[in-house]
């Protein structure tokens, strides 16, 4: 009867907009409250999922670089993230690639099997950039001679130091077997997000990949885990050069979210009229 009224006097647009986002803020808190919080990280929180060996991945906004010591929230970047590495973990599935996804739940969140994640970032390069530019005295953008793949031990207080495989099987991190198996998968990864990219004029310069542990009795078998998406991954426009991950934050290179949208628009993941995103959870059910 209010609303009525109100919509008489044209003042439920004004209404509206005071009262969508505390209701959005309200879903958002009962929706957060109903679950466990298991681990919170820079760009997404895990909660505990509806069944026993599940958890939900919660995509947030907030952007770091350089372990944290810049700070921002993009709206929206959890949204596309959710999508794109739902996108990727798919496609990997596809050709054999075994994972922890098992399906996005709404626009923030995908149930995840539950793993215990290799301390590594694994990390292969196509192309000098970023850190091993700097380390080498190379110029972003020298093409190596062949993909090289390397591990960071996942220590933020460190910096995530590079570390060689001795040390990661002499601290039990992984057995060679496994070091051998995640070198394989990675690669394989290295070969279809390349092709996919090449496919949308995106040269994939390098990435970061994470593993886990499955458990099934005494067996146990790696799977990709964590996320892919342009925070994980350095994505260069083949014509332009035209960043389009994370370095554009990194480096204040312009708009972070126009250059996700642009990936996820390329990649078909987005309809290409869709040029804002929502930024609340729904609720899952
Ligand atoms: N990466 C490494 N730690 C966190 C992330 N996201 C990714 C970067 C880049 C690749 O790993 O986004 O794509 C190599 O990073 P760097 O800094 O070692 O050159
Ligand atoms: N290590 C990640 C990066 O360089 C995140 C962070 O530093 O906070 O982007």
């Amino acid at each position: 009867m209010e609303t009525l009224v109100l919509a008489h006097k044209g003042w439920v647009s004004y209404e509206a907009a005071k009262v969508a986002p505390l209701l959005a803020q309200m879903g958002k808190e009962t929706d957060m409250a109903r679950r466990k919080m298991i681990y919170e990280g820079k760009a997404k929180i895990l909660y505990e999922g509806p069944e026993p060996g599940t958890f939900v991945q919660y995509f947030k906004d907030d952007a770091t670089a350089y372990n944290a010591e810049k700070k921002a929230v993009i709206e929206g970047k959890g949204v596309l993230n959710n999508r794109l590495s739902e996108f990727f973990m798919t496609g990997l599935q596809g050709i054999g690639i075994p994972t922890h996804f098992i399906k996005r739940l709404n626009m923030r969140e995908q149930l995840i099997r539950q793993v215990e994640i290799v301390p590594l970032e694994v990390i292969v390069r196509n192309i000098a950039a970023g850190s091993m530019a700097k380390r080498m005295g190379m110029e972003e953008g020298t093409p190596l001679p062949r993909p090289i793949v390397e591990f960071s031990y996942k220590d933020d207080s460190l910096g995530d130091p590079l570390v060689p495989e001795e040390y990661i099987i002499a601290f039990g991190w992984a057995s060679q077997q496994d070091l051998d198996d995640i070198v394989s998968m990675a690669l394989r990864v290295n070969d279809y997000m390349s092709g996919l990219m090449h496919g949308v004029g995106i040269k994939l310069i390098d990435f970061k990949l994470e593993f886990g542990r499955l458990w099934d009795g005494d067996f146990q078998r790696l799977v990709l885990a964590d996320e892919i998406s342009p925070d994980s991954c350095r994505l260069w426009d083949v014509e332009t050069g035209q960043r389009l991950d994370k370095d554009v934050f990194r480096k204040d290179l312009g708009s972070l979210s126009d250059a996700y949208t642009e990936v996820a628009r390329r990649l078909g993941v987005l309809p290409s009229n869709v040029t804002h995103v929502p930024t609340k959870p729904t609720p899952i059910n």
